[in-house]
C-alpha cells in the first residue's frame, strides 16, 4: 500500500512567551486593494478609520507597519482571522508576529 509520511512540528507557548505583549506588523504586498486592508484593520483589529488608513499607507509605502500590541493568543486569534478573510477573498495579505521590545 503507498505510504503516507506526515511531519507535525509541535510549538509549544511558555507561559512567559503567553504573558508577553506580542507586535502584529502587517506586510504589503501589490495585489490586496487598499480599501480590503483598511477593512481588515477595522473589522479585525478595531483600528479606528483615521488609524486604519494611516496604517495602511505606511505599509504600502514602507513595506510594513505595526498594527496593534496585544497579548500572545489575542493578536495570535485575530491575526488567523484577518488571514482567513484575506483567502477567502482571493488577496495575499499578511500579518506577522513579534514579541514586544
Ligand atoms: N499595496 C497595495 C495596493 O497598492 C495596498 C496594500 C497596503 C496591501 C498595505 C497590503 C498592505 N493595492
Amino acid at each position: 500500500p503507498p505510504q503516507t509520511t506526515t511531519d507535525i512540528e509541535l510549538v509549544v507557548a511558555s507561559e512567559e512567551e503567553l504573558e508577553r505583549p506580542y507586535r502584529v506588523i502587517i506586510e504589503n504586498d501589490d495585489v490586496t486593494p487598499m480599501d480590503f486592508v483598511i477593512l481588515i484593520l477595522l473589522s479585525v483589529f478595531d483600528l479606528t478609520i483615521d488609524r486604519a488608513e494611516a496604517v495602511m499607507l505606511e505599509a504600502h509605502h514602507r513595506g510594513e507597519a505595526h498594527v496593534v500590541t496585544l497579548p500572545y493568543e489575542e493578536a495570535h486569534d485575530r491575526v488567523y482571522h484577518a488571514h482567513g478573510a484575506a483567502r477567502a477573498a482571493g488577496y495575499p495579505l499578511r500579518f506577522y508576529l513579534e514579541p514586544d521590545a
